[in-house]
C-alpha cells in the first residue's frame, strides 16, 4: 500500500483517457488485422499507432487531423481514424473487422503464448474455432501433426490455458485502480459520504482483482446507496440493499459498495481489506484474548463492550499489534512477525532516488529523451538511467553509432536537470546461449546496463536456467530485465530454475527487476520474497515508454512489499555513488 501522501502525489497527473481507449482499440485492429491476414507491415504500423497514441503527453481527444500527423507513427489515414473516434465514440472499419473475425478465433488469441498466427494457423490446418476445439485437439495430439508444431507447443498452449482460467475474468491493477478512483471522486463530494476508500485486494495491491470494494462511512447509507448504483459509469445493478450493493460498469467489472456507520469505520476498513486468510489470524488472535473482532469492531465476549473500532490502528493495537501495511495482508507469516515485534520495514514510494530502465524515441518510446528527462526530474530523482534497446532486438534496436550519439547528447545534457544524474545505459538483449548485443570493450562505455529476454520464451527449463546464468555471469550486466517475461493474461512465466537464478545473481552482485508494467509486475511478489531470502538486490524499474509510464512505479513498489522487499535490498533506494559502487564491483573495479 502506499503511503498515504504518496496517493495523491500520483493521482494528479494520468493518462489521459481517450490516448488509453485509443491505444486499446488500436492493439485490438492490430491483432485482427493478423489474424485476418494482413501484411505485417500494416499489423505493425496499427501497433506502433497504438503504442503512440497510448504514450502522448496531451490528450488525443484535444488535437486536429494536422497536430495528430505530427505524432510519429500517426499519418494521414490513422489521423482521420483518430478524430472520428473522437467524435462518433466508435470506429467504422474496427467494427466492421471484428464481424469478419469469429467470436472463437477472437477468444483464441487471448490464451497466453497463442498469437494470431497461431490462431490462425492451427484453424485453418485443423478447424480449430474455439477454446474447447483447441483443447479437444491437444488431448487428442492432433497439433503435432501440424508442420511448427510439437509436444511442446501443445504443453505450452496448455499451461496458457490455464493462466487464462486464473486470471480470466479478473483485471489488472491500473484498469481497477482507474475505476476504483472514479468511483471514489464522484462520491467524496457528496454530503452523506463521510469517509470513502477502496478494500479487498486492490488495497492490498494483488497483481489482478477478481472485484473492487469500496467502503464509505456515513450515517444515510440509503443516501449513499442511491448515488452509487445511479453514477454514470453503471451499467447494471446486480444487488442492492441498505448498506451493501453491487453493480457492473460498462466492461463488465462488478464494484462492491458497503456503507458503515462512522464510528465503525476502522474494523470495517480491517475486514473488507481481508485477505480472508489474514482476518482468520487476527480473529483467533480475538479469540484468545476473550475478544470477538468483525466488521462492525473488537468486542469483549462477556459484556459485550466495543472497545475498538473507530480506526485501523486502534483494532490492530487492541489486539496486542501494530499497524501492518495492507500489502502484507496474505497470512505469509505477517501476523507471527507482528507478535513478535518483529516486522521488517518495507521499501515505500519515498525511499526511490530514481529509475534505471526507461526508453525514448531513439527506439520504440514514444518520447524524446529530454521529455523523459524533465518528467523524470519533476520526480524528485537523484538518477535516471537510459536504457533504450541493443541492436538485436528485432526492427527497433539501436546501431552503435546510434548509441555514441545518444551518449553524446546524454553528455550535453548532465547538468541540465541540477539534483538530478543522466545515466547512459542500455536493455540489452539475451540471446537464446545468453550472449548479449556487443562485445565487453563496447559495454564497458555504459553506466548502466540491464539485460532481458526478449526472445524465444519456450526454451527447456535447463536450457533456460542456462541461459539466464550466462547473462547474469557478465560482469557488466547489472539488472536482469523482467526476469520471468510473463504477461499477465497473455504469456507464461518462462520455465526456469529461478531459484539457481537468484542465487546467482546474490552470488555475482546483478540485481533483479521488479517490472512496474501493471501487464507484467516481474519479478512478481512470491519470487521477490524468494529474492530477499537469497540475498539478491532488487530494482524496481518502470521500463518507461512515456513520461506517464513512471507513474507505475506505485505498482511496483506494491510488488515489492508483497515480497517483503526491504529498503537496504533495493537498488534504487540507495544513493547514486552506491548504485555507481554497485556497477563498479562487479566490473571488478
Ligand atoms: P478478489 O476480489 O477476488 O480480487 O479478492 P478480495 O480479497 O478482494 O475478495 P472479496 O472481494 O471476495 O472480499 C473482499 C474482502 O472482504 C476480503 O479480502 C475479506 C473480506 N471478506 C469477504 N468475505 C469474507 C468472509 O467470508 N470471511 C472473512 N473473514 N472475510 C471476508
Ligand atoms: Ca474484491
Ligand atoms: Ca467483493
Ligand atoms: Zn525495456
Amino acid at each position: 500500500m502506499l503511503r498515504r501522501g504518496d496517493a495523491r502525489r500520483y493521482n494528479s497527473a494520468r493518462m489521459p483517457r481517450t490516448n488509453e481507449r485509443l491505444e486499446a482499440l488500436l492493439s485490438e485492429w492490430a491483432d485482427l488485422l493478423e489474424i485476418s491476414g494482413a501484411d505485417s507491415f500494416r499489423v505493425r504500423a496499427y501497433q506502433k499507432a497504438a503504442r503512440a497514441a497510448g504514450g502522448h503527453s496531451r490528450d488525443v481527444g484535444d488535437l486536429g487531423e494536422k497536430e495528430l500527423r505530427q505524432i510519429p507513427s500517426i499519418g494521414a489515414h490513422m489521423a482521420a481514424r483518430i478524430r472520428e473516434f473522437v467524435e462518433t465514440g466508435t470506429m467504422h472499419d474496427l467494427e466492421e473487422l471484428r464481424e469478419l473475425v469469429p467470436a472463437g478465433l477472437r477468444e483464441l488469441t487471448r490464451i497466453p503464448g497463442l498469437g494470431p498466427k497461431k490462431a490462425v494457423l492451427v484453424n485453418r490446418e485443423l478447424g480449430v474455432a474455439s477454446i474447447p476445439d483447441l483443447l479437444d485437439a491437444i488431448e487428442h495430439q492432433r497439433l503435432r501433426a501440424v508442420k511448427g508444431l510439437g509436444a511442446k507447443t501443445e504443453e505450452n498452449l496448455l499451461r496458457g490455458i490455464r493462466n487464462l482460467r486464473e486470471h480470466g475474468g479478473r483485471m489488472t491493477l491500473d484498469v481497477a485502480l482507474r475505476v476504483a478512483e472514479d468511483v471514489i471522486e464522484e462520491l467524496r463530494g457528496r454530503a452523506a459520504v463521510e469517509e470513502v476508500a477502496y478494500a479487498g485486494s486492490l488495497r492490498r495491491m494483488q497483481d489482478t482483482i477478481g472485484d473492487i470494494d469500496l467502503l464509505v462511512a456515513s450515517t444515510t447509507a440509503p443516501e449513499v446507496t442511491e448515488a452509487f448504483v445511479g453514477l454514470p459509469g453503471v451499467q447494471s445493478v446486480v444487488a442492492r440493499g441498505d448498506t451493501k450493493s453491487s453493480v457492473l460498469t460498462a466492461k463488465g467489472l462488478q464494484v462492491d459498495l458497503r456503507v458503515v456507520a462512522p464510528e465503525v469505520w476502522g474494523a470495517a476498513l480491517q475486514y473488507f481489506t481481508g485477505s480472508k486468510a489474514h482476518n482468520v489470524k487476527t480473529r483467533a488472535i480475538a479469540v484468545k484474548k476473550g475478544l470477538k473482532l468483525s466488521e462492525y469492531g473488537l468486542f469483549e465476549v462477556e459484556s459485550g463492550r466495543r472497545i475498538a473500532s473507530r480506526t485501523e490502528e486502534e483494532v490492530y493495537a487492541a489486539l496486542g499489534l501494530p499497524w501492518i501495511l495492507p500489502t502484507m495482508r496474505e497470512d505469509a507469516g505477517e501476523v507471527e512477525a507482528a507478535l513478535r515485534g518483529d516486522l521488517p520495514d518495507l521499501v515505500s514510494l519515498g525511499d526511490l532516488r530514481g529509475d534505471l530502465h526507461g526508453h525514448t524515441d531513439s527506439t520504440d518510446g514514444v518520447a524524446t529523451l529530454e521529455e523523459m528527462l524533465g518528467a523524470a526530474a519533476a520526480r524528485g530523482y537523484a538518477y535516471y538511467a537510459v536504457t533504450d534497446h541493443a541492436e538485436k532486438l528485432h526492427m527497433s534496436g539501436m546501431k552503435r553509432e546510434t548509441v555514441l550519439e545518444q551518449r553524446d547528447r546524454i553528455r550535453s545534457l548532465q547538468g541540465r536537470f541540477p539534483t538530478m544524474a543522466i545515466l547512459h545505459g542500455c536493455e540489452l538483449n539475451i540471446d537464446r546461449d545468453g550472449g548479449l548485443d556487443y562485445p565487453d570493450e563496447f559495454l564497458a562505455g555504459f553506466d548502466f546496463l540491464v539485460a532481458s529476454i526478449h526472445s524465444r520464451f519456450n526454451l527447456p527449463r535447463d536450457e533456460m536456467t542456462r541461459r539466464l546464468l550466462r547473462a547474469i555471469e557478465n560482469p557488466f550486466v547489472n539488472v536482469i530485465g523482467h526476469p520471468t517475461t510473463r504477461m499477465i493474461g497473455r504469456r507464461p512465466e518462462v520455465d526456469v530454475d529461478l531459484e539457481a537464478v537468484l542465487s546467482a545473481a546474490a552470488r555475482t552482485g546483478t540485481a533483479l527487476e521488479v517490472n512496474c508494467h501493471p501487464d507484467r509486475l516481474d519479478l512478481r511478489d512470491e519470487h521477490v520474497r524468494w529474492a530477499v531470502e537469497r540475498g539478491a538486490a532488487i530494482a524496481i524499474s518502470t521500463d518507461a515508454h512515456a513520461p506517464t509510464h513512471l507513474e507505475n512505479m506505485r505498482f511496483g513498489v506494491a510488488t515489492a512489499q508483497r515480497g517483503w522487499l526491504t529498503k537496504a535490498r533495493t537498488l534504487n533506494a540507495r544513493s547514486l555513488r552506491d548504485v555507481r559502487e554497485f556497477v563498479a564491483r562487479k566490473r571488478g573495479k
